[in-house]
């Protein structure tokens, strides 16, 4: 299996075949028919660009209040179950016997983008984050634990997977721009990133 290491973070180049990612777009459209995506709202009040909808025990939630996991969607409801094709790729990557108890679903529209972050509202940081990309291009950004310093970047392309653990757990990333209506998965254009977590 063809693997790249950079900044510590393992990208694994076209994981998922062509059909694998069509399934996966169909169960994640079933996710969000029954928990709509919405437009987060960061702890300061600026609207965030991608907008976001999670499966599985606990979703990912950002509001005046601030970031956390939450056991309900905004309207009130459980989040779906996570779907048997993306659990398969954590069972196959993660290389951790803990289930992901959050799969939190980003929509990237033209314009989208996610300023450099760390993943940090999770309890046990020995636990990896795993994440698939589906559909546009996009521009990845890896930098370090600190705030500062040198930053890698790379496209990631619909079907490549991202696991980071380890040292680079902790490490700020994000994504500056996608390159909007550059694959044909998704007939109206965008982007759709998945990222699974063991939250507790
Ligand atoms: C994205 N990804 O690819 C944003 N987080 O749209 C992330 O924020 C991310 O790719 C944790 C681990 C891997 C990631
Ligand atoms: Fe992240």
């Amino acid at each position: 299996m063809n693997k790249l290491q950079i900044q510590g973070f393992d990208i694994y180049p076209d994981h998922l075949s062509p059909d694998a990612q069509v399934q996966m777009v169909a169960d994640i459209r079933k996710v969000v028919q029954a928990a709509p995506l919405f437009h987060p709202v960061t702890p300061r009040g600026q609207q965030m660009s991608v907008r976001m909808t999670s499966a599985g025990r606990f979703g990912w939630v950002s509001d005046r209040r601030g970031y956390r996991y939450e056991a309900t969607h905004p309207n009130g409801m459980e989040w779906p179950a996570i779907p048997s094709s993306i659990l398969a790729v954590w069972q196959d990557l993660s290389g951790t016997d803990r289930t992901p108890d959050c799969c939190l679903i980003n929509f990237y529209g033209e314009g989208a983008r996610m300023g450099l972050h760390q993943d940090k509202d999770e309890q046990d940081f020995s636990q990896p984050v795993l994440s698939i990309s589906l559909g546009d291009e996009a521009l990845f950004r890896m930098g370090n634990v600190e705030r500062g310093g040198a930053t890698r970047s790379v496209w990631l392309r619909s079907g490549d997977v991202v696991v980071m653990g380890g040292e680079a757990r902790l490490r700020h990333h994000g994504i500056d721009r996608i390159k909007f209506g550059s694959s044909p998965l998704l007939p109206n254009g965008g982007r759709i990133n998945l990222t699974l977590r063991v939250v507790d």
